[in-house]
């Protein structure tokens, strides 16, 4: 007889991959298919041992898994996993995965990128070219430069230092600042993050949200990075004081920011988009095909190696235990 397909609760956006690729292995209850999601959750909570959770604005909080008593396993889309209590979870037994280095080169691809556009005036040298203005004058010669600049990087973990080599064969100098030195690189590091911000010219934000990071970049940071500064947010809208940001670049306090991600997405605060030097991207990061089904497939892989009674693929930190079986 074959074996009980296990029921799996499906949260977020609609991803193809995650939907065919669970529904072939399990007995899935797409949360969102319903209009009355509340009452389908009581109906099925009792069977749930595995969630899948396919982007923001799905959150896994401990009031959702405490409504699952037999959940083993959060397979979540994204590395970051700032949406799901990961403590909370490691402390009950549950393991949360996510999808890590399948989309390293990627994001690191889009924040030298958007580093560039930033610095150089891309975005807006295209707008100048649209809109006929060629033909009367010149595109002014952009003030910022990277020849001339240092990148300090606020975090060097895998994306970091994706990153970083970017910029070692672009020859512009990198320093880090995070809570412990790394011991396989020559960077400096700096324990302080205010004293790096007043060596270098750049802030390449890149480390995880959540609440220890919450409005890591507030005005002091912002002041002592300084009046040539380029502040370059790739990690959660979280980890930059926005209003203090928004008043930094509204008094020339620094040069100019380039952000993919925003405190509450996909509202970006009108100050921002009325600022024609900053450069604003739709959390970009990873959004190629190529790279979001690779990390699709990692959500369902993590689900498959639990069914098969394997250890999880790409457990997060917080809950590197095998499941409870229940
Ligand atoms: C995704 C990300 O765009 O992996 C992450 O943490 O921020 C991005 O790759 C995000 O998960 C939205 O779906």
């Amino acid at each position: 007889m074959a074996a009980e397909r296990a029921n799996v609760l499906l949260m977020g956006p609609h991803k193809p991959l995650i939907a065919d690729g669970l529904a072939a292995a399990f007995t899935v209850h797409t949360l969102g298919d319903t209009r009355d999601a509340g009452a389908m959750l009581s109906a099925i909570a009792p069977e749930v041992r595995a969630v899948a959770v396919s982007g923001p604005p799905a959150q896994v909080d401990p009031a959702l898994m405490t409504r699952l008593p037999r959940l083993e396993i959060v397979s979540s889309f994204g590395v970051g996993y700032d949406n799901i209590d990961a403590k909370w979870a490691g402390e009950h037994g549950i393991v949360v995965t996510h999808t890590p280095d399948v989309l390293n080169e990627e994001v690191a691809d889009t924040a030298i990128g958007l580093l560039l556009c930033t610095a150089r005036n891309f975005p807006q040298s295209d707008r100048f070219v649209r809109s006929g203005e060629w033909a009367r004058k010149g595109f002014p010669l952009s003030t910022a430069s990277l020849r001339d600049r240092t990148v300090g990087m606020v975090g060097l973990g895998r994306i970091g230092k994706a990153i970083a080599r970017r910029l070692d064969a672009m020859m512009v100098p990198v320093v880090y600042h995070s809570r412990r030195p790394q011991a396989d690189v020559a960077y400096r590091h700096y324990p302080n993050l205010i004293a790096m911000a007043r060596d270098v010219d750049v802030l390449m934000v890149i480390t995880p949200g959540g609440k220890d990071t919450h409005n890591l970049i507030n005005a002091a940071v912002l002041d002592a990075l300084g009046r040539k500064g380029i502040l370059i947010n790739m990690a959660r809208g979280s980890v930059v004081d926005e209003p203090a940001l928004i008043k930094a670049l509204r008094e020339g306090r620094i040069h100019s920011a380039g952000l993919d991600v925003f405190v509450n997405e996909p509202n970006v605060p009108a100050e921002l988009i009325a600022m024609d030097h900053v450069v604003l991207f739709p959390h970009l990061g990873s959004a190629s095909v190529y790279t979001r089904q690779k990390m699709e497939q990692l959500v369902v892989d993590n689900l498959l190696a639990w069914n098969d009674g394997k250890p999880p693929l790409t457990p997060v930190p917080e809950t590197p235990a095998p499941p409870r079986r229940r």
